[in-house]
C-alpha cells in the first residue's frame, strides 16, 4: 500500500492517468491524496470528476477555489465565467451525485501518524494545527448542511476581511477561513492577506511574504502538502513544505509525490493540459531535496 499526492488537476485527466499508470496505482490497495482544484480551466472536468468519484474510496481530497466555484455555480449562486470549463458538469445527468460528493470533501486533511497536512493553498502563520483544524471544520460543517450551504456559498466571494480575528462571525468568518485555505499565497506575519499577487516568491509586496516563510509560523515541524501556486513550479525550499502545483493546465506538468519517500514524478503537458507528446507521455523523475525529512 502506497500513498501518493498529486497537485492541482484542473480537469486534466490524461496526465493524471499517465502518472497513475506509471506508478501502477491500484485503488484497491493504494491511496491518492489530491490538493484540490480538481476541475476547471482544463479539457476534461466532467471526466475527471467522474473518474475521481469512481475511485472515491481510495481518495483523500481537499477543496480548492475552483471546486468551491463549481459548487457555487451548481447552487445557482454564481454564473459561469468566460474561462470556466464547467458547463459539461452542470449539464451532466450525474451532476447531483458528483456535486454532492464534492461538497462533502474537506478543506484540510491531517494524517496524525505521518504528521502531515494536506491543504489547497496553505495555513496562515498565526494558526496552530489545532486552530487550523477547528477553522476548517467550521466551513466543512456549513458545506455539508443543507440549510447552510447556500448562504455560505453566497457569502464566500470577496477579499475582506483580510485578516482573521476570533471575534468574526457569520459569513465574514467563513470567508476569511476559506480565503486562507483556498486562495492564500502572500500574507503578513500576522496573517493579513494579499490576494492579488500570483507570481513567484520574490514578487511579494512590501511587508508580505509567502505564508510558509515566517520564522514564527505556528505549524513549524508539521509537514504540509499544498497546491494552488503554479508560479512556484513545485519548488519550495522551506523544510517540510511540499508545493505540488506545477501548472499542468498552463503548459507545465502534473506532479505526483510519494507521500512517504518524497520521490516525485512529473508528466509534462501541453498548454491545453493534455499529455505531451500525446501518445508517449514523457515522465521525468525528480527527488525532492526534502525527500526524507
Ligand atoms: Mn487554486
Amino acid at each position: 500500500m502506497t500513498t501518493y499526492a498529486v497537485g492541482d488537476l484542473q480537469g486534466c485527466l490524461e496526465p493524471l492517468q499517465c502518472l497513475l499508470k506509471e506508478v501502477a496505482f491500484d485503488p484497491a490497495h493504494d491511496k491518492l491524496w489530491l490538493v484540490g482544484d480538481l476541475v476547471n480551466r482544463g479539457p476534461q472536468s466532467l471526466e475527471t470528476l467522474r473518474f475521481l468519484y469512481s475511485i472515491r474510496e481510495s481518495l483523500v481530497c481537499v477543496l480548492g477555489n475552483h471546486d468551491l466555484h463549481l459548487l457555487a455555480v451548481g447552487h445557482n449562486i454564481e454564473r459561469l465565467k468566460k474561462a470556466d470549463t464547467l458547463r459539461e458538469i452542470l449539464d451532466a445527468p450525474d451532476r447531483p451525485e458528483l456535486l454532492d460528493w464534492l461538497r462533502r470533501q474537506k478543506l484540510m486533511h491531517y494524517d496524525e501518524q505521518r504528521n502531515i497536512v494536506l491543504v489547497h493553498a496553505g495555513i496562515p502563520p498565526q494558526w496552530s494545527l489545532r486552530k487550523a483544524l477547528k477553522c476548517a471544520a467550521e466551513v466543512e460543517d456549513a458545506l455539508r448542511d443543507d440549510n447552510r450551504i447556500t448562504p455560505y456559498l453566497d457569502g464566500m466571494y470577496g477579499n475582506e476581511p483580510t485578516k482573521w480575528n476570533s471575534d468574526l462571525t457569520g459569513v465574514e468568518r467563513l470567508r476569511v477561513i476559506t480565503n486562507y485555505f483556498t486562495r492564500m499565497r502572500f500574507c503578513t506575519r500576522e496573517g493579513k492577506l494579499d490576494l492579488k499577487g500570483k507570481e513567484g516568491i520574490d514578487t511579494a509586496p512590501p511587508g508580505y511574504a509567502p505564508w510558509f516563510k515566517y520564522k514564527e509560523r505556528k505549524t513549524k515541524g508539521l509537514k504540509i502538502i499544498f497546491g494552488h501556486w503554479a508560479a512556484l513550479e513545485g519548488q519550495c525550499d522551506e523544510p517540510g513544505i511540499f508545493a505540488l502545483d506545477t501548472g499542468c493546465v498552463w503548459g507545465g506538468a502534473m506532479t505526483l509525490m510519494n507521500v512517504d519517500t518524497g520521490v516525485r514524478l512529473q508528466c509534462k503537458c501541453d498548454d491545453h493540459g493534455r499529455t505531451l507528446p500525446p501518445v508517449a507521455p514523457s515522465i521525468s523523475e525528480q527527488t525532492s531535496a526534502d525527500a526524507r525529512r
